[in-house]
């Protein structure tokens, strides 16, 4: 148990500091070694309290390998870890077959949520203002590439002007097992992987902490699909066996395009660049709020190979919530989703804190990866934009229960939201990030 807060704050930094690589932070010391994508924007909020230059340099090494299309790799991986340390290893994803891919550094070839521009901007109201000449000019330097990671996602991934981002693994969700990916999932042809041997259920003892066998084989298969078709987009997007439009990304990079639009104002950017980033943003908002499911009172993904719905009551269905405009009756009936018996009111659970899937689902599995548990910074994203829209008690419940568990149970990666159990990986480092910001908050 950490007592102080004090305590609590000096534990957080020695996570990043005990995880950092030298310029980008490791997920968690030993199951995820190399450079995530959202996790180093993450990371970055939290270096934000410690070190506003080192926050940047954090996102600087991220999109240092950017694709030229626009993509930031959800993963960028260190050549000075051995290959075994993490499956798949970049041979796998031979990402120098993306004729977009750049030369010297070897990368996955997915996306993850844009959480991006959302870090910049905390980084930027973080730092202190006798360095924010210097802050600014950095910033300036990363706007042009955040600004084409946004415009990829709004036309390469969004060919239908949908306002919804496609997805073309789990793992671009960010939250891979999530019950959401069941059915699609369950779609994908597995045929004739070639052997593979995982290393997270090695880390991770546990076996029901984690995916299953079949559902890793499958997330294989999608990997070696996007590899022989070379990462060609258009090929991707006609015959991938998995396409599903993601609600949760979509309120993340309409939430994100709001913070662009703030950098953008803050750096005096060009003015065609506000008209692309405003559009985008209206247009994510409109099919966000086309999303609307009266059924579960959420807003819910859509399968774009078989046309379905799909009905999981999870977090991402509330994510809307992330975003600022969103219309205001929506966010009337999604708050009343919120907290109601399946979410923060559920008797079975911790109060106050937040499920990736709620009890009600029948899917939902207290312990297992992104089916149940509660994570930190899906929780950190809530209270952000809760606090920004008015429902300052609600967030303030949130942030309290989240620093609750850590301060009980450690920088865990994820937590069983009825009895608080620390779960997953040990000091991962977003973990630590957001008890940053929220212990600043307080202050
Ligand atoms: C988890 O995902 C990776 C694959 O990207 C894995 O399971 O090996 C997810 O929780 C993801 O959201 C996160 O970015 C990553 C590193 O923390 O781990």
């Amino acid at each position: 148990m950490i007592r102080s807060r004090l305590e609590l704050r000096r534990a957080a930094a020695a996570v990043l500091a005990g995880n950092d690589a030298g310029g980008w932070t490791r997920p968690a010391p030993r199951l995820y070694p190399h450079q995530w994508s959202w996790d180093s924007a993450f990371a970055a909020i939290g270096w934000a309290h410690l070190d506003a230059g080192r926050a940047l340099t954090e996102l600087e090494h991220l999109f240092a390998a950017q694709w030229r299309t626009g993509l930031v790799p959800y993963l960028v991986y260190d050549p000075a870890v051995a290959d075994d340390a993490y499956f798949p290893d970049s041979a796998r994803w031979a990402s120098h077959r993306a004729a977009a891919a750049p030369a010297g550094h070897a990368t996955g070839g997915l996306g993850q949520p844009p959480v991006h521009a959302i870090a910049l901007l905390r980084v930027w109201e973080t730092g202190w203002a006798s360095e924010r000449e210097q802050l600014r000019e950095r910033i300036r330097r990363l706007y042009p590439a955040v600004l084409a990671w946004h415009r990829y996602l709004a036309t390469a991934r969004d060919p239908q002007g949908s306002g919804l981002v496609t997805v073309y693994h789990p793992w671009e969700s960010g939250a891979d097992n999530s019950p959401r990916w069941d059915a699609p999932l369950a779609a994908v042809p597995i045929g004739d992987v070639a052997a593979f041997t995982r290393r997270d259920t090695q880390v991770i003892a546990d076996a029901d902490q984690r995916p299953s066998q079949i559902d890793y084989r499958r997330y294989v298969a999608l990997l070696d699909a996007m590899r022989e078709r070379c990462f060609d987009e258009s090929a991707i997007a006609a015959e991938h066996p998995f396409a599903v439009k993601d609600v949760f990304f979509s309120a993340v990079f309409a939430a994100a395009n709001e913070a662009l639009l703030r950098l953008h104002d803050l750096l005096g950017g060009p003015a065609p660049d506000r008209l692309a980033i405003s559009r985008w943003l209206d247009r994510s908002t409109a099919g966000l709020e086309r999303a609307w499911d009266p059924v579960t009172g959420l807003c819910l993904d859509a399968d774009l190979r078989t046309g379905s719905v799909l009905a999981s009551q999870t977090f991402a269905g509330l994510a809307p919530l992330l975003v600022e405009g969103l219309d205001a009756n929506l966010r009337h009936r999604l708050l009343a989703t919120l907290q109601s018996v399946r979410f923060l009111s559920a008797p079975a659970l911790c109060p106050g804190v937040l499920p990736t899937t709620s009890p009600d689902d029948p899917a939902f599995d207290p312990r297992r990866y992104w089916r149940g548990p509660t994570w930190p910074v899906i929780t950190w994203l809530f209270w952000s934009a809760l606090a920004r829209t008015g429902q300052a008690d609600l967030a303030e419940q949130l942030r309290a229960a989240a620093l609750e568990l850590v301060a009980a149970g450690g920088f865990a990666e994820y937590f069983d939201p009825r009895t608080g159990e620390p779960l997953g990986s040990a000091d991962q480092s977003w973990t630590a990030a957001v008890v940053l910001d929220w212990l600043a908050a307080e202050a």
